[in-house]
């Protein structure tokens, strides 16, 4: 990576952990809010506080920490920037960043208490919209100038495959860019003319599916990065190799076909959906469970094939061989455990008349948790720790390494005690996005009582994680100014595994046909639906007026 790559991509990682800060002591407030332990200033409410932590942490820290990753590695794997490539990179990371700063500014002064999902009928101020069009407008010209440099490469190496990780990631740009069509349909057709009082009403449930249409696959956006990291760096660290090229490939393409046609599966109780859509989305929200299912399956497989190289013998000789001490692999592997129950969680959600039970507790404040919140968060923690190195040429040292395993070991105590007990509560009853459980808030709070199910044990957890996050932030820091300058022995690479791609299918790279097939799912699972909610709607296609 030539030092003006490195440069943009420092630039989307430092936004990153800035915004990572606060959005955990955000998280912080949260939980002393929920445990009634702590009472807000009159001018900070709880729902100001909420917002402010879903979107610094779930999709500010997330996209700016992706797009650094994705820059340092296109441009490792297939070569330097051209000035074009890097000056779009560069347009497209300022008007992010301005995005995501007005965005915040509506937040903190309270004029966009309206959670993450931000859907109607909560409103904000018009300008908080305009950030969020800015925000999706800015990656897209980031996720262009990559594709342009991977157009360049392919160019001059006509008929072969690429590298897998420029692979993964045009993948992940391509569900991104398809997946956002809904959300900037909604915030420029709907929103904006709402917010601003143009038009006096909105159509609540065309918003609301539209959002979900984006904010289904906008969690593969978070996963498929991580992905990268199991399916490419992971193996390298490890010193083994890429278990199989056509699956790590199939298992991108499968995501791009079935991401986005289920976001009903988070619409299930909506009374403006017929069953019969409702049905056909959840059916094909079980189709996007496989590619996870295969990269359980290659994971296993590679750490297994490593453990026997290294002498392991038996059933589970092998486990013991692997690199245990390399906090590189360990982080990772633990963020990996995470996505099993993760997972799992996933699958109950998303089976119709189970999701009856947890939808809108605290579970589904548990789901997320052990999914974006560990497994993806995890993972991004265990490439920080090379990729800032690698980036500003400075040494993760010893001491530093010792410190790392004390993050992620809070990180991880402090997720499993928070999340176990947010699933229980919810189990129980308890609602999510809100901090009363309704009328009589007293003596529900007092069904909630129990050694892991209470209050008390999210906010001893939630404390654990804003230690684990402060601990991170400070190795954060030492690695970029204060940790010795490396030699050329020291030197951090950015470490790629090998993948034999000779005989992987040539017609895996073929995007016209795969965007071609997941534009006819969408068209399948969608038009229909989306048609009846215009028609159907109160008042016109602009729906329920507001006063
Ligand atoms: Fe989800 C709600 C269904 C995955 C995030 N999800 C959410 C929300 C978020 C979220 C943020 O169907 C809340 C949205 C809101 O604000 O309202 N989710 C699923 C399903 C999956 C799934 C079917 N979710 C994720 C991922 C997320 C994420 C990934 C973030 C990154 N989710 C739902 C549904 C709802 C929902 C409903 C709505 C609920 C409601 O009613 O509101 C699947 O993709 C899961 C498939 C995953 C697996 C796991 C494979 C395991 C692997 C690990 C291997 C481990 C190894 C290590 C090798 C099948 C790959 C070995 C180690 C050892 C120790 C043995």
């Amino acid at each position: 990576v030539s030092n003006l790559d490195r440069k943009v991509a420092l630039y989307n990682l430092g936004f990153a952990y800035v915004a990572f800060i606060i959005g955990t002591l955000c998280g912080l407030l949260q939980v002393f809010i929920r445990n009634d332990a702590l009472t807000l200033p009159p001018w900070l409410d709880y729902y100001q506080v909420l917002t402010a932590h879903g979107i610094l942490l779930a999709l500010v820290f997330t996209t700016f920490f992706i797009f650094a990753f994705f820059q340092a590695g296109m441009s490792r794997t297939l070569g330097y920037f051209s000035r074009k490539v890097l000056r779009w990179n560069w347009i497209g990371f300022w008007v992010t960043a301005l995005g995501t700063i007005l965005v915040v500014i509506m937040v903190v002064t309270g004029r966009a208490s309206v959670l993450y999902t931000f859907y109607a009928p909560l409103q904000a101020h018009g300008l908080f919209y305009v950030g969020l069009a800015l925000f999706v407008v800015g990656t897209w010209i980031q996720g262009f100038a990559l594709i342009s440099h991977y157009r360049a490469w392919r160019k001059k190496n006509k008929g072969s495959l690429s590298p897998l990780f420029a692979f993964m990631t045009v993948s992940t740009i391509i569900l991104w860019v398809i997946a956002c069509l809904g959300v900037v349909a909604t915030v420029l057709f709907q929103f904006i003319p709402w917010a601003f009082g143009w038009v006096d009403g909105i159509n609540v449930e065309l918003s609301r599916s539209l959002f979900w249409y984006f904010g289904h696959p906008l969690v593969y956006f978070w996963l498929l990065p991580a992905y990268i990291a199991w399916y490419v760096i992971v193996p390298k660290i490890i010193g083994g190799r890429v278990f199989s090229d056509s699956l790590a490939r199939l298992s991108f393409i499968l995501f791009i076909l079935f991401s986005i046609p289920v976001g009903f599966h988070h619409q299930l109780t909506e009374p403006g959906i017929s069953s019969f859509w409702k049905f056909l989305q959840t059916a094909l929200t079980f189709m996007v469970i496989v590619p996870s299912l295969m990269t359980a399956f290659s994971m296993f497989a590679t750490f297994e094939l490593r453990g026997r190289e290294l002498g392991g013998k038996g059933l589970f000789g092998w486990v013991t061989k692997l690199p245990w001490r390399d906090v590189r692999f360990t982080s990772i592997f633990v963020a990996m455990a995470f996505f099993i129950p993760g997972g799992a969680g996933g699958i109950i959600n998303a089976s119709f008349q189970m999701n009856e039970v947890i939808h809108n507790t605290m579970w589904v404040v548990g789901h997320f948790h052990i999914t974006v919140g560990t497994p993806v968060a995890m993972t991004f923690f265990g490439l920080t720790f090379w990729l800032v190195p690698y980036l500003t040429g400075r040494q993760f040292t010893k001491s530093l390494q010792k410190l790392a395993f004390l993050q992620i070991v809070t990180w991880s105590i402090g997720m499993l005690l928070m999340s176990t007990a947010q699933h229980l509560l919810g189990l129980l009853g308890a609602p999510r996005r809100t901090a009363y459980t309704g009328y009589n808030h007293e003596a529900a709070e007092s069904w909630f009582e129990g050694v892991l199910s209470n209050h008390v044990t999210m906010a001893i957890g939630g404390s654990i994680l804003f230690l684990s996050a402060t601990i991170l932030v400070f190795i954060v820091v030492q690695l970029w100014w204060f940790a010795p300058k490396s030699d050329q022995h020291s030197k951090v690479v950015f470490p790629i595994a090998t993948s034999d791609s000779e005989n992987t299918p040539k017609v895996l790279e073929n995007w016209k046909l795969w965007i071609g097939i997941a534009l006819i799912l969408i068209a399948v699972a969608y038009t229909v639906p989306l048609a009846e909610m215009i028609q159907n709607a109160p008042n016109g296609s602009q729906g329920f007026k507001t006063w």
